[in-house]
C-alpha cells in the first residue's frame, strides 16, 4: 500500500480551496493507502497569529478534517507540534538545502519577500514542509496546485540527501487533482482563495452558513460581457465560477457553461451546489464541537502513531549525516 501524506495549517477558517484542493481527496486516499494527515501548527507560526487564536484554530482544523470524513480507523490525523521529530529533521534538511532554492519559492516573494521584517521561518517553511513529508517515507502528496513548487524542491532536498549520506529517504510525488486543484478568489480572481491573504468576502469557509455563501457568491466578481463561457485567462471571475460548479456536483467544469446564459442563473446554481455539498459535514461538525474530549483523544492516538514511524526515520537520518547516538 502507498504511504500518504498531507497537511493543512490552522491559519485561519478553512475554505473551499483547502476542501475541495486538499481534504476531499484526503477522505478518498484513507481507503487506498496508508494515510497520514497532519494539522501544520508550527508552519502557521511563519505569520502574525495570536497563541489563543492558534490553540482554538488548530483543535477546529481537526474538527473539520474529522466532519470532513476522516476517520481514525483508516488514517492517523495528528498535530505536527506532537511530533518533535519534525524540528529535528528539519535542521538536518536545512543543511542540505541551499539559499538560491529557498529564494525561488513564489509563495515566499507573494507573502513578504523584499521586507526586512519578514520571519525566517517563512523563508524556510519550505524546509519543515520537506521534513513533514519526508519523515513519512511518504510515496504520494496529495496537494493543491500552490503546492506543486514545495513538492519539487522536497524531491531535490531529498534526492540530495540520498546522494550525500546514501539512501535514506522515498522521493515523494505530488498528486493534484483535476478539479478544484486550484480555487480562486471570488473578489480577486487572479488570486488563489486564501486563509491568510484572501479577501474575506472573496472566501468562501467550509462552515459558512448557507446565507453567507449566497452572499458572497452573489457578489462575486464576474465581468462585463454577459457571457457564461469557460476562459480562465480572459474570464477569470467566471471560469471560477464553473470550476467550484463543476468541483461540488462532479460534473465536467469546461462543459457546464452551455447550460447557463445569465450571470445570476450561474450564481445561484453555484451556491445552491456549495450549499449541498457542505451541509452534512456542517452537521457533523456540531456533533464533534459538542464533544472535543473525543477530538483530543483521536489527535492524541494519531501523534503517538506518528512518532512511532516519524522518530525512527530521524534517527536513520540522523545517522546517515554522522550524529553520535546519545
Ligand atoms: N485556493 C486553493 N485552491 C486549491 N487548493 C488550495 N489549497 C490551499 N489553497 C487552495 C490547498 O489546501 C491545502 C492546505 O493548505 P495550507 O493550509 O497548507 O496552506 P496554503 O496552501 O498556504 O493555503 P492557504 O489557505 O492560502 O493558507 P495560508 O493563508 O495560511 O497560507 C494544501 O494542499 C493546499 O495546496
Amino acid at each position: 500500500m502507498a504511504r500518504v501524506l498531507s497537511g493543512i495549517q490552522p491559519s485561519g477558517d478553512l475554505h473551499l480551496g483547502n476542501y475541495f484542493g486538499a481534504v476531499r481527496n484526503w477522505v478518498q486516499d484513507q481507503d487506498v493507502a496508508d494515510a497520514y494527515f497532519c494539522i501544520v501548527d508550527l508552519h502557521a507560526l511563519t505569520l502574525s497569529i495570536d497563541p489563543e487564536v492558534l490553540r482554538r484554530q488548530t483543535l477546529d482544523a481537526a474538527c473539520v478534517l474529522l466532519a470532513a470524513g476522516l476517520d481514525p480507523q483508516r488514517c492517523t490525523l495528528f498535530v505536527q507540534s506532537h511530533v518533535p521529530a519534525h524540528q529535528q529533521l528539519t535542521w538536518l534538511l536545512e543543511c542540505t538545502a541551499t539559499m538560491g532554492e529557498l529564494r525561488r519559492m513564489t509563495q515566499f516573494k507573494d507573502k513578504g519577500g523584499g521586507q526586512e521584517s519578514v520571519r525566517v521561518g517563512l523563508f524556510t517553511y519550505p524546509v519543515l514542509m520537506a521534513a513533514d513529508i519526508l519523515l513519512y517515507d511518504a510515496d504520494q502528496v496529495p496537494v493543491g496546485d500552490d503546492q506543486r513548487q514545495h513538492l519539487e524542491l522536497t524531491r531535490e532536498i531529498a534526492g540530495r540527501f540520498n546522494h550525500r549520506y546514501g539512501e535514506t529517504f522515498t522521493i515523494p510525488s505530488a498528486t493534484i487533482p483535476k478539479v478544484g486543484a486550484r480555487v480562486m478568489d471570488l473578489q480577486a480572481p487572479e488570486r488563489k482563495m486564501s486563509k491568510s491573504s484572501g479577501s474575506p468576502l472573496g472566501t468562501v469557509g467550509i462552515m459558512d452558513p448557507p446565507a453567507e455563501i449566497i452572499r458572497k457568491v452573489k457578489k462575486a466578481v464576474t465581468d462585463t460581457d454577459g457571457i457564461v463561457a469557460w476562459d480562465p485567462a480572459g474570464k477569470p471571475g467566471v471560469t471560477n465560477l464553473l470550476s467550484l460548479l463543476g468541483a461540488a456536483t462532479g460534473q465536467d467544469p469546461t462543459t457546464l457553461a452551455e447550460d447557463y446564459q445569465r450571470y445570476g442563473d450561474l450564481k445561484g446554481a453555484v451556491s445552491e451546489a456549495l450549499i449541498e455539498a457542505l451541509a452534512p459535514l456542517q452537521a457533523r461538525y456540531a456533533e464533534l464541537q459538542a464533544d472535543l474530549s473525543g477530538v483530543i483523544d483521536i489527535l492524541r492516538a494519531g501523534s503517538d502513531q506518528a512518532s512511532s514511524v516519524a522518530s525512527s526515520t530521524y534517527l536513520r537520518a540522523a545517522d546517515a549525516v554522522g550524529l553520535l547516538r546519545p
